[in-house]
């Protein structure tokens, strides 16, 4: 793994352009076996990429030396979930060999866009959580921060969504059909994990905690791992993901050998299925055994790894804590700590106050939602099949903890009730997330408002037992990816403004912008950067969808998972009443739009599958009516996935951020959006609510009920009222009802029209007026350009404070207590 080229003198470990350009050569020649002359699109790409690729081995290898070296203290972060994005540019970026690849590539008669055509992204998650992993991760190692990201190598990332009559199709998502070259295999780092089976007393252990388990099922853990660079620094960290293999024994060679081709490879496939795909639900739990195992089979993985890994520097238990700190990102993976203390007591026979207070002092916590639906259990007859010792662990861990609370609250059975980590009623289910608040040092909330909520509602009981236990650590996003990749038009004029880059790796520098808002030539060209973004999304628009629409429009974008919560429906009603004002007045000057939505709904989420169909069928009555296509496109771009966010969210004039206030933990997109000089429509909700206070109220358009009204309101709502009250409101939901978006079939959407007027969930009816209201106001602003302008700058220069830096560095601070550790300069 050394790098024998000659050292630049740069702080980039791209070499000369003459130099790159025989590593392409040679790596095509003998990695791919192949010849400039006969090379096809595969072996360019493959080719590129390896020799970026392995400009970042040399620096990993520095990291690891520096980390022995160090011994210093590791964060470790446990995730079902990352979406990492493309690594083409990305690595050429981080690498500096940026600038090699056009004029090799020109020379060699191929557009670094051809080749980048098969870099496919790893969709290894469902949507802002696993894209803020990545987003910590690219951060932990721009900060030089010693960590590890572990998560599960699925076969299949997310679906692919396509669109048949309007209705989404799910595709498998073979992502590594081609090979996957910026992966490390490290097949002698693999682990055995264990299921099923029964427990048996420790023969030696008096006080009966001790007792030892004997799986009835065995599966191996295959590690690879991808290269997590750090930008402007030679730190190289590395994410490691899991695969499930069959042991060797479980091909039977004499069924085979029978004819019994099915049943002799049965158990290999059971055994791979664990790592097969990614649940492709959004805040919502299916409950499944196999989604279970995943879970132990990610931790039981990575914590066997994370041990081998400290006592590479380190003998005995006292200071593991010191050395290792784990982040738990939501309840997927909090199973680790019943484990730890599986590992502790039983198989290094720590006794058990010991292994408890290591194990309390290990783990972290942070919480990403407030919906009760989204708040894991697991059914404890499942988990005594499943996992018996852990359940046996689990039971243990919260008798003791249940003493605890009986002496804080003596004769409160109530309180008891409430705090169990285990739920009796009406069934009896473990809650994960008390199980991660008892086991855990600290816990965080991911924005201001959603944290007070947790301690509030969600988990008051806790907070009010362990108020120090519960923080907040607002998210954020990294602006290398999300503002220098996306958007290199806007970086530039950024940074020319700026005088340099320090803004991408110190973001709160954009508030020396905020000047330029009354700079009218600046304005101008920063005007001239969304054009051109939009006549990139136009094309993109075009290609995916066949529909045409002008880069003038205001560009209104609503992109994100389809979610009740995040009210996909409130935004289709204030565009069917664009077109329901057009086609009663074809005079009107209305401000020409284009709705764009994006995202996907879970396969199994119907009433969002038919939300989909109706968002589908009114962009087609929209775009398709002479009149009304004038001023209004509606488009919902097949796919949505962080490569498109990438096209999209530079292009965005409105950044629509419109859940039920309480609903949406922080959100990310809305930081994206702002950052890129999007102006958002929103409720008061998540983020939403300091992207507000940062931005000025003067450049952000809010409405709707605020959390408390939403809650008051709930009690007696009637959606009814406010259709009945609300002419323009009730020709919307008419216009659904009647068939208009169904060739004149009335049933098709009727649950949704029911749905609104039943019991309307998340109060769509009651924000409607307000949110049309503030539409206008948006209209308005957008006539007056130079007004929009500013405010799009003004969004860009104050929300710096925006960036996952800055989220890790209030992790390092408030919870992981970690220090970077400097690695050696190319
Ligand atoms: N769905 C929240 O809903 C939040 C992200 C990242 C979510 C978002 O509001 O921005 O996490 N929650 O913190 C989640 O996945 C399991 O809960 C999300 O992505």
């Amino acid at each position: 793994m050394t790098d024998a080229r000659p050292r630049p003198k740069m702080r980039t470990v791209g070499g000369t352009l003459e130099a790159f350009e025989q590593d392409l050569i040679s790596n095509l020649y003998y990695q791919r076996g192949t010849t400039l002359e006969s090379a096809s699109g595969p072996d360019g790409y493959h080719t590129l990429a390896v020799t970026v690729r392995d400009r970042l081995v040399g620096r990993y290898a520095r990291t690891a030396a520096a980390h022995y070296q160090a011994n210093p203290r590791f964060v470790y972060y446990l995730s079902a979930e990352y979406l990492l994005g493309r690594q083409l540019r990305q690595n050429l970026l981080y690498t500096g060999t940026e600038q090699f690849v056009r004029p090799i590539a020109e020379d060699l008669g191929v557009s670094l866009e051809e080749l980048e055509a098969y870099d496919v992204e790893p969709g290894l998650g469902n949507g802002g959580l696993g894209r803020l992993a990545a987003c910590l991760l690219d951060s932990m190692a721009t900060l030089d921060i010693p960590a590890v990201g572990y998560g599960i190598r699925y076969e299949f990332g997310i679906f692919k969504q396509a669109f048949r009559d309007g209705a989404q199709v799910e595709r498998p998502d073979d992502w590594t059909f081609y090979g996957n070259p910026w992966e490390f295999p490290a097949p002698d780092d693999r682990q055995v994990v264990g299921f099923y089976g029964s427990t048996a007393p420790a023969l030696d252990d008096p006080s009966g905690l001790r007792r030892q388990w004997t799986p009835a099922e065995t599966v191996r853990g295959e590690p690879s791992h991808m290269l997590v660079p750090g930008y402007g620094t030679p730190t190289v960290n590395i994410i490691r993901l899991w695969q499930a293999r069959a042991s060797r024994e479980s091909f039977d060679l004499s069924r085979f050998g029978a004819g019994q081709y099915k049943e002799a490879v049965e158990d290999i496939v059971q055994a791979e299925n664990i790592s097969k795909v990614l649940y492709p639900d959004d805040s919502t739990e299916q409950g499944r055994e196999l989604r279970l195992k995943q879970q132990y089979f990610l931790v039981a993985c990575s914590l066997r790894d994370i041990i081998r890994r400290y006592r590479l520097r380190n003998t005995g238990w006292d200071a593991f804590p010191a050395k290792v700190v784990i982040q738990l990102n939501d309840t997927h993976p909090v199973m680790a700590i019943t484990e730890l203390m599986r590992l502790l007591v039983d198989e290094y026979r720590l006794d058990w106050d010991l292994a408890w207070s290591i194990t309390r002092r290990t783990f972290n916590y942070t919480c990403h939602t407030l919906l009760p639906e989204a708040l894991e259990t697991w059914s404890v007859e499942l988990l005594e099949r499943l996992l018996p010792r852990h359940m046996e662990i689990i039971y243990s861990i919260n008798h003791f903890f249940l003493q605890e609370v009986a002496a804080t609250y003596p004769g409160d059975l109530d309180k008891m009730r409430r705090l169990s980590i285990i739920q009796e009623y009406p069934e009896k289910r473990v809650r994960m997330a008390h199980l991660a608040v008892v086991g855990s040092t600290a816990v965080n909330g991911v924005a201001e408002l959603h944290t007070r909520l947790l301690a509030e509602t969600t988990l008051r009981d806790f907070a009010e037992l362990w108020p120090q236990k519960f923080h907040n650590v607002t998210n954020g996003v990294t602006p290398r990816r999300f503002v220098r990749l996306a958007n290199p038009r806007l970086s530039e004029l950024i940074t020319e403004r700026l005088g340099d880059e320090g803004w991408l790796t110190d973001l709160e520098r954009l508030d020396r912008l905020a000047g330029a808002a009354d700079d009218p030539a600046f304005l101008e060209r920063w005007r001239e950067v969304k054009r051109l973004n939009k006549v990139d999304l136009t094309h993109q628009v075009e290609r995916s969808t066949g529909v045409v629409v002008d880069p003038d429009a205001l560009c209104d974008v609503m992109i994100k998972r389809f979610h009740e919560y995040k009210r996909q429906h409130l935004k289709l009603l204030h565009v069917i009443t664009l077109f329901n004002r057009l086609r009663e007045m074809p005079e009107m000057d209305m401000v020409p739009r284009t709705v764009l939505f994006g995202g996907k709904a879970a396969p199994g989420y119907h009433a969002m599958k038919l939300l989909i169909r109706l968002v589908n069928a009114v962009a087609e009555t929209v775009n398709t009516d002479p009149v009304v296509s004038r001023h209004l496109k509606v488009v919902l771009l097949p796919d949505y996935n962080v490569s498109r966010a990438q096209v999209i969210i530079p292009a965005a004039d409105l950044s629509e951020q419109i859940s039920l206030a309480g609903k949406e933990a922080s959100g990310t997109g809305n930081m994206k959006l702002a950052l890129n000089g999007a102006v958002t429509i929103g409720t008061l909700d998540g983020a939403n609510i300091e992207i507000r206070d940062r931005v000025g109220a003067e450049n952000f358009f809010l409405f709707g009920l605020d959390a408390q009204q939403a809650v008051d309101l709930r009690r007696h709502y009637e959606p009814r009222a406010y259709y009945e009250r609300d002419p323009e409101l009730r020709a919307a939901v008419d216009a659904i009802a009647s068939g208009v978006f169904a060739k004149g079939d009335r049933s098709l959407f009727a649950p949704v029209v029911d749905a609104m007027l039943g019991r309307d969930e998340y109060l769509a009816l009651a924000d409607y007026r307000a949110y049309v209201e503030c539409q206008d106001a948006v209209a308005t602003a957008w006539r007056d350009r130079d007004r929009w302008t500013r405010m799009s700058v003004l969004n860009a220069a104050r929300t710096g404070f925006f960036s996952s830096d800055r989220t890790v560095r209030e992790y390092c601070d408030k919870i992981w207590r970690v220090d970077p550790v400097r690695v050696e300069p190319d």
